[in-house]
This record gives C-alpha cells, sequence and structure tokens, in this order.
C-alpha cells in the first residue's frame, strides 16, 4: 500500500468474487484507479472481478448495498469528488463515507475505500498511480478489501 505509514499489505485472493463499485465523474482519473484496482486484485490471484459503473460517488453506496446482496467476498468503491465553489462536496463525500461503511458493517462484506476527495486536480493526480503519482488509491483500495477478507476468514 500507498502513503506515509502504510503497512506492507499483501493478500492471496486465489478463489474469491470481488465486484469493483464505481463512479463515473472525473473519468480519465477514474480510468486509473479502475486500472490500478484490477492490476492489485490480477496481482493477487483474483480472477472473478466484475465491474458495476454508477453515475456519481453519491450512488456508490446504493451500488454497494444491492452488490453486496449477492455476496461476493469483497467489495472495492471507487470515486473521484474534487471540491466546488459550493458545500456540495461536503455532501458527497460523506454520503459516500457514511453509507459505504454502512454496507461494510451491516453486512459484513470488507469494502475498500478508493473514493479520493481531492482540492483540486493536483491532489488527485498524486494519488492515482500514474507516473508521478505517489499513491494508487485504486490498488490501495483493492488490496485492503481482500486482505480484510482475508483475515475475517475465519469468522463467516
Ligand atoms: C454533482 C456532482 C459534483 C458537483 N461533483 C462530483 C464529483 O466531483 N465527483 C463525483 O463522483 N460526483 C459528483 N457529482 C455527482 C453526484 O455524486 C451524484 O451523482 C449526483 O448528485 C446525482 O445524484
Amino acid at each position: 500500500m500507498s502513503g506515509q505509514g502504510a503497512p506492507a499489505v499483501q493478500a492471496d485472493g486465489t478463489g474469491m468474487r470481488v465486484v469493483i463499485v464505481a463512479a463515473r465523474w472525473h473519468d480519465t482519473a477514474m480510468a486509473a484507479l479502475l486500472d490500478g484496482a484490477q492490476r492489485a486484485l490480477a496481482a493477487s490471484g483474483v480472477t472473478d472481478v466484475r465491474v458495476v459503473r454508477v453515475p456519481g460517488s453519491f450512488e456508490l453506496p446504493v451500488a454497494a448495498s444491492r452488490v453486496a446482496a449477492s455476496g461476493p467476498d469483497a467489495i472495492v468503491a471507487l470515486g473521484v469528488v474534487i471540491r466546488g465553489g459550493t458545500p456540495h462536496f461536503e455532501y458527497v463525500c460523506s454520503a459516500a463515507t457514511a453509507g459505504l461503511t454502512d454496507v461494510a458493517v451491516r453486512t459484513g462484506i470488507p469494502v475498500g475505500f478508493g473514493v479520493l476527495t481531492c482540492d483540486d486536480e493536483e491532489q488527485v493526480q498524486a494519488r492515482i498511480g500514474l507516473p508521478g503519482s505517489f499513491e494508487d488509491k485504486g490498488a490501495d483500495a483493492a488490496l485492503a478489501a481482500i486482505a480484510t477478507a482475508t483475515a475475517l476468514r475465519d469468522f463467516p
């Protein structure tokens, strides 16, 4: 995983079924996040991966909730929210964060949190795993989800 203080996480996702729920706002950055998550899952041995696209990050919780009902081993939620000139940013970020947390806690299915909440495009570029980025939040969210699923395997 990337970022100061981040643990070195390795997880064996062999045999796991993982669903990525991904927003569409900021499509170039989203493509990079999605690519990072998919590469991390493949490198961890996950071969059963489905991707569900929704319009914005506000829609991620309802998508994760419906996906969770199908019983995947883990869910990875990806979005990019950039601060604008109104309080809308705070509402979208808190709805996505609280909603995704609720899905994970209510269902017991790990949800990797790969929603970037950034002040500007520069902060986004630094976190999407492209050349020049210092973090790859798509990969990090995918690894966190399957590492948590692995840690909880003995507690079905
Ligand atoms: C409306 C909106 C705005 C202004 N900004 C973003 C953003 O930066 N990132 C994102 O994922 N979604 C944004 N949205 C869309 C909302 O998430 C949502 O799709 C709409 O409010 C419709 O429910």
